[in-house]
């Protein structure tokens, strides 16, 4: 079992940690609990980079190794850290499980030392017809973000 970890870190009071787990060539399974969100829906992505030198904005497009365009998680056409939305309650806090077979922990794809973003807006999955819709799903600004890591 292969397993990572990011703490998610935010100018905006935005917390969580965001699990990762991969078992063999399977798929990974990505558990989250975020907190001190605007309920509602949430674009959710693994960015190529792992460089929060300036923020969640050095962590660099969406994971694409593929070379696709932007797209929902069930999409053949997709980038691999197209992960979706979260869809916070209330309360300003979610708690999630993904499972995806595009976001490995190891081999040439790995997403380990990579980031995963939490947006202030909705990811429209490439389909709002907006000019940003088929590479960022239009998904507003970065407001929290955390390298991956290995976890023992
Ligand atoms: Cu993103
Ligand atoms: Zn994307």
């Amino acid at each position: 079992m292969a397993k990572g970890v990011a703490v998610l870190s935010s100018n905006e009071g935005v917390c969580g940690t965001i699990y990762f787990a991969q078992e063999g060539d399977g798929p990974t399974t990505v558990t989250g609990n975020i907190s001190g969100l605007k309920p509602g829906l949430h674009g959710f992505h693994v960015h190529a980079l792992g460089d929060t030198t300036n923020g969640c904005m050095s962590t660099g497009p969406h994971f694409n190794p593929a070379g696709k365009e932007h797209g929902a998680p069930e999409d053949a056409n997709r980038h691999a850290g197209d992960l979706g939305n979260v869809n916070v309650g209330d309360d300003g806090t979610v708690s999630f499980t993904i499972i995806d077979k595009q976001i490995p922990l190891c081999g040439p794809n790995s997403i380990i030392g990579r980031a995963v973003v939490v947006h202030g807006d909705p990811d429209d999955l490439g389909k709002g017809g907006h000019e940003l819709s088929k590479s960022t799903g239009n998904a507003g600004g970065r407001i929290a973000c955390g390298i991956i890591g290995l976890q023992g």
